[in-house]
This record gives structure tokens, C-alpha cells and sequence, in this order.
């Protein structure tokens, strides 16, 4: 067999893909597992934490293809991996809040259709790719869609709904899923601005969303985990 379609143990890249594709696995199970021991809306929540584990675990394996196979970017893959994924993860705010109270639907539209721009503009940024006019304009628009989801979790109907209505174990969620959304998600624009400003490179670019996806996919999954196995049957009625 051609050596050069073997992961390289010497390739950080090609090895992040590849623990990566088994920490997500591991995960995948654990959510679902664990979901006999939440009670009532709980459960969803971490159906839904598994599901996109699940998701995200199938594109590592293929990404990791592509990426020890032709040394090049999984562009497309990463994209349509996070486009299944990032809308899934701003369902579990609104199944959190709907779990505790009655939420307008229209809070979950803005909240998803603004995930969406920030991922679109992001895939037209970077297939047209370094040195194109598209470049930052689309890094831009993609940056100011998730300041609207920062907005709106810290100061917009979400967190106001959260804080007036919420149980202890959402509002544990929900602040904490509100950082990861903060902090966590915070590496991939500054992954692009490290992979596209000046003398970047694409292998520590992968490094750098392969990092990302790791603590926002699983750590997010624990959050929801650990509230959801905090509230007691007898606490939620
Ligand atoms: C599981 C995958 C997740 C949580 C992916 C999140 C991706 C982002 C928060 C991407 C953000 C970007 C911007 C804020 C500006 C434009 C470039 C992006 C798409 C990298």
C-alpha cells in the first residue's frame, strides 16, 4: 500500500483528526448512555448533545482521510460537518428555555438563521481563500452574526427568559453553555484571522479548529450532561 495514504505518526495534524474522531465517538456513546438517568425534557437535551458527537465524529473520520491522503483542507467537509452541528447546538438553548418555560419561536429562528449566516459567510471566506477581495468581507459578516448570538444569550430575550424563569439546573446550563458560545467559539475567528492574516499556514489552522471543535462539541455535551443529571425527579415535579 502507498505509505503516503498512512497517517504519519510524525503529522500533528493528521493525529489530532485522529484522536479527535475517537474522543467524539466516546462521547457519542456516553450521551446516550446517560440519558436513562435524566429526567423528563433533560433527556432530549442530551439526545441531542450525542447527535452532534455523532455527526461531528463521521466527518473526523473522512477529514482525517483527506487530510493525510492530500495534505489539503477539508474545506467543504468541515463546513457541511458544522453546518449540521451549530444548528443542533443552538437548539439546545432553546430546548433548555422551553424546558422551564413557553419561548416564541421566534427567538429560535433568529438564533439559527443567524448561526447560518455566520457559517456561510465563513465556507464563501475561505474557499475563496487567502488574498481574495471575498476574504474579509465574509469573515465580517460572519463575525457580526455571532456577536448578534453573543447579543442575544447575554443580553437579548434569551437571557432575560433564562434569568426570570429558569430552574437552577438550567440556569447552570445555560451560563455555562453561554461561555463555551463566548469563549470557546472565539477560536475559530481567531483561527481564521491566524490562517489568512499574513504567513499562516493551513496545517496549524486545522490544528487550531480541530482544538476548537474538541472543547465546543464535547465540553458543550458535558455541560448539558451535568445539568441534565443534576435535577432530581422530585425537583422538576
Ligand atoms: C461544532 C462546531 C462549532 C461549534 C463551530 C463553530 C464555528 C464558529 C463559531 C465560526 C465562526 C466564524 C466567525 C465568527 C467569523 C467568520 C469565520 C467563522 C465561520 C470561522
Amino acid at each position: 500500500m502507498d505509505k503516503s495514504l498512512m497517517l504519519d505518526p510524525g503529522d500533528f495534524v493528521g493525529v489530532s483528526f485522529w484522536i479527535i474522531s475517537a474522543a467524539m465517538v466516546a462521547a457519542t456513546f456516553f450521551f446516550f448512555m446517560e440519558r436513562d438517568r435524566a429526567v423528563g425534557k433533560w433527556k432530549t437535551s442530551l439526545s441531542v448533545a450525542a447527535l452532534v458527537t455523532g455527526i461531528a465524529a463521521m466527518h473526523y473520520f473522512y477529514m482525517r482521510g483527506v487530510w493525510v491522503e492530500t495534505g489539503e483542507s477539508p474545506t467543504v467537509f468541515r463546513y457541511v460537518d458544522w453546518l449540521l452541528t451549530v444548528p443542533l447546538q443552538i437548539t439546545e438553548f432553546y430546548l433548555i428555555l422551553a424546558a422551564v418555560t413557553a419561548v416564541a419561536v421566534a427567538l429560535f429562528w433568529r438564533l439559527l438563521i443567524s448561526s447560518v449566516v455566520m457559517l456561510v459567510a465563513g465556507y464563501i471566506g475561505e474557499v475563496a481563500g487567502a488574498g481574495s477581495s471575498a476574504l474579509w468581507p465574509c469573515f465580517i459578516v460572519g463575525l457580526l452574526a455571532w456577536l448578534y448570538i453573543v447579543y442575544e444569550i447575554f443580553i437579548g430575550e434569551a437571557s432575560k427568559i433564562s434569568a426570570s424563569e429558569g430552574t437552577e439546573a438550567s440556569k447552570k446550563a445555560f451560563n455555562a453553555l453561554r461561555l463555551i458560545v463566548t469563549v470557546g467559539w472565539a477560536i475559530y475567528p481567531l483561527g481564521y484571522i491566524y490562517g489568512y492574516a499574513g504567513s499562516g499556514d493551513s496545517a496549524t489552522l486545522n490544528l487550531i479548529y480541530n482544538l476548537a471543535d474538541f472543547v465546543n462539541k464535547i465540553a458543550f455535551g458535558v455541560v448539558i450532561w451535568s445539568a441534565a443529571t443534576s435535577e432530581t425527579p422530585s425537583k422538576t415535579a
